[in-house]
């Protein structure tokens, strides 16, 4: 158990707590956060509270106080963590992950950060170059991936709008020699249209705001971003995002990254093309679509390496393949926008993409220098976007929000459902802890054939017009009657739309209420052929290199491409698999109000976090558990030395038996549950003091191995 400060400071971990109930959970949360003390214990578990102001907590000499000590030894901190994590890695070749979750703001991103700062300090003391060049390649890759992946939402000014896994792998000796990072589902709709009050992702502001004349000048771009219709809606709202000064540092750790100045072009010009695509005007002239700003398709054209004629005739026709035959159809006004801003998103999606590709080429462990370092572990962080309601939620909340059901279902399976498992094979007294298993809201989003990634696919793939309706229509069909699902009947404001457009989920977090409208066509993203042909054609060999397929020419392409929510779907069920198959740590984070306030704890949004969370139950789980568990025979190979009875080896009826004396012996009898086939240990002192006695028998044993090669005994 952690570290005591004095009580004023509350409980460092609440497995102390006098009585487990909510009150006294929350009057603990509530004292530790207006006393500075964010961070607080559950066993191993650290539950955050964002402080929404800068504590110096995280400087070299409080790493140092970190470095190497148990758990139990020092005050609650993310660094706790991070060194457990680390040490499992390192004294017991585990891979382990790290899984940060909480709601939006509540400080995953930040927490993230200052675990990898931890690693990376603690590490390398021998200062070898290539280590030090790794490191700093991890660190500066979160402010290039923020640039292009976060946002300003109206819960976070610093939204994560993708998620993060980053593979961090050591090698024998415990220092970084690479890593990897996977990237999960980016809003991309966020590139054409945000919510009242929230910004694009960072990156446009930066370039508009940051970018040096010169370069503006050379993009066609004006330092203002009211010019252009995908930045305009928050041109004139005060913000204090410094997005010039952070144009700097990114380009500073583009270039330490490695990115070669004709990349970093080619960055600045697809972000600028996007910006003007924005303000391409399609109109009607009788039945044909037509370009009103003929100049600014010239000006996208250019910067994207293609031809002007070519582009003009992307985005107002679609080349189609009737039987044998390929006919250029024309657009509708309608279609022709769609196409358009439908590039836009994918020319962004991809630019991400690319840019997390080529951090990879950097921070990989190429496979013969694997070789060279011998076994290589790896920690895994994952930073992924929170939990959230806004006032109007689509698709991308949607996906957000499974997202975090499946990780919360993971913690059920691993904190609250495993454990009990154990102890009842065991054979251990347990009473039995009850929690909200939200194992029914997974299913009801991913379940194949009636949940509702699959009925959404089925509307997608039907080849009549399918309308977002209809899928609602289907979804009341099949899980009208599911306790987590119910649709609303919304009372049209417009004549033309005679349907309810909301379904409501009951998530473990709170009920959201999800706008249907756009469901269909953000599932099938689709994105006309050709668009990819004209990227591939490109004349800047960057550019061309993100659109492989568009190699294909109308005739080969028949393949039906998966859609985006069960894409999304397996890649969560990898992630999933990947984070149970390594030791896990948490981080618990939780946002202590909705104003940014460093000062205002609002207990009622805690209470609802704290519930939601099963923090109690984890409490309950731990207390009643131990902190510790081995099977019999390997606990006596670790500890046989302590006692005359099992050293060298015992004569007891069974290694049960000689474990249970050996503990009697040493007075910890009253600490330890024996099971079938392992034994219990309930605090993390006991294991402490066994391994002080070991580390003493050791030293007596040497000496006495020594005296007798020395003919002195
Ligand atoms: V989201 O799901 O990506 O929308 P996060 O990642 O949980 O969300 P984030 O880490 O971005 O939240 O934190 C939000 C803001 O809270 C930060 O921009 C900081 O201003 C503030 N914050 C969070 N943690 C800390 C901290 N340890 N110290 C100081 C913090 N400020
Ligand atoms: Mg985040």
């Amino acid at each position: 158990m952690a570290e005591q400060e004095g009580l004023q400071y509350g409980k460092a971990d609440f497995v102390l707590m006098d009585s487990v109930t909510l009150p006294e959970f929350m009057a603990n949360l509530k004292l530790r956060f207006e006393k500075g003390r964010i961070y607080t214990f559950i066993g191993e578990v650290v539950v955050s509270v964002n402080p929404y102001k800068n504590l110096p907590i995280y400087g070299k000499d409080v790493i140092e106080q970190y470095k190497g000590r148990e758990l139990y030894e020092r005050p609650p901190h993310l660094f706790s963590i991070a060194d457990a994590a680390y040490k499992a890695m390192k004294r017991r070749c585990k891979d382990t992950c790290i899984v940060i979750s909480g709601e939006s703001g509540a400080g995953k991103t930040e927490a993230s950060k200052y675990i990898m700062q931890y690693i990376a300090a603690i590490t390398n003391p021998s200062q070898r170059a290539e280590v030090e060049r790794v490191k700093n390649m991890l660190l500066k890759s979160n402010c290039v991936l923020e640039t292009f992946g976060n946002a300003k939402t109206n819960r976070n000014d610093n939204s994560s709008r993708f998620g993060k896994y980053m593979d961090i792998n050591f090698d024998f000796k415990g220092d970084p020699i690479g890593g990897h990072i996977n990237n999960y589902l980016l809003e991309k709709s966020r590139v054409i249209i945000q919510q009242l009050g929230e910004r694009n992702f960072h990156s446009f502001y930066q370039l508009i705001l940051g970018a040096p004349e010169q370069t503006l000048r050379s993009l066609h771009l004006q330092k203002d971003i009211s010019s252009y219709t995908y930045t305009r809606s928050l041109a004139g709202v005060k913000s204090n995002i410094n997005d010039a000064a952070e144009f700097k540092e990114v380009a500073e750790a583009m270039k330490v990254i490695g990115f070669k100045p004709e990349e970093i072009q080619t960055v600045y010009k697809i972000l600028a093309a996007i910006l003007h695509l924005g303000n391409v005007k399609i109109t009607m002239d009788g039945d044909t679509p037509i370009i009103e700003n003929g100049k600014v398709v010239s000006v996208v054209a250019d910067l994207l390496g293609s031809k002007a004629d070519q582009l003009e005739k992307a985005l107002l026709f679609r080349t189609v393949a009737t039987g044998r035959d390929v006919i250029d159809k024309q657009h509708t006004e309608q279609e022709a926008c769609y196409g358009r801003d439908a590039f836009a998103k994918a020319i962004y999606e991809r630019l991400f993409c690319w840019i997390v590709s080529r951090i990879n080429d950097v921070i990989d462990v190429r496979k013969q220098d694997a070789a060279l370092h011998g076994k290589n572990t790896v920690i895994g962080v994952l930073d992924i976007y929170g939990f959230e309601i806004f006032d109007n939620n689509s698709f991308e909340q949607f996906c957000i929000n499974y997202c975090n059901e499946k990780l919360q279902q993971l913690f059920i399976q691993l904190v609250l459902t495993q454990e009990q498992e154990e102890y009842k094979r065991e054979g251990i007294p347990w009473k039995h802890i009850d929690y909200f298993n939200n194992q029914i809201i997974v299913d009801l989003v991913e379940q194949q054939h009636r949940g509702i990634i699959s009925l959404l696919d089925d509307a997608c793939m039907n080849v009549g017009k399918v309308t977002d309706a209809m899928f609602l229509d289907a979804l009341n069909r099949q899980l009208g009657k599911h306790a987590h699902y119910t649709s609303r009947k919304v009372t049209p404001t417009d004549k033309a739309l005679e349907y309810e457009r909301d379904f409501r989920i009951r998530h473990y977090a709170g009920d959201v209420v999800y706008s249907v409208m756009g469901f269909i066509d953000k599932n099938k993203d689709t994105l006309f052929q050709d668009f990819k042909r004209l990227m591939y054609n490109s004349s800047n060999p960057v550019l061309k290199n993100m659109w492989p397929e568009g190699k294909l020419s109308i005739m080969e392409v028949t393949k039906r491409p998966l859609t985006a929510a069960t894409l999304f779907k397996n890649s969560m069920i990898a992630l999933v698999d990947n984070l149970a198959s390594k030791e896990p740590y948490y981080v618990r984070c939780v946002k202590p109000n909705d104003k940014k306030s460093p000062s205002l704890f609002d207990e009622e949004r805690c209470r609802h976090q704290v519930e939601y969370l099963g923090l109690l139950e984890n409490v309950r789980v731990r207390r009643a558990g131990f902190a510790y568990r081995q099977v019999y025979e390997r606990f006596l190979h670790r500890y046989k030395m302590i006692s005359q009875t099992t050293w060298p080896n015992h004569d007891m009826s069974s290694d049960k038996a000689a474990v249970q004396k050996l503990l009697e012996e040493c007075g910890f009898h009253n600490d330890a549950a024996y099971g079938k086939t392992k034994v219990f240990i309930r605090t993390p002192r006991t294991l402490f003091s066994l391994e002080e006695k070991r580390s003493e028998m050791l030293i007596r044993i040497i000496l006495f191995l020594q005296k007798m090669w020395r003919g002195t005994l």
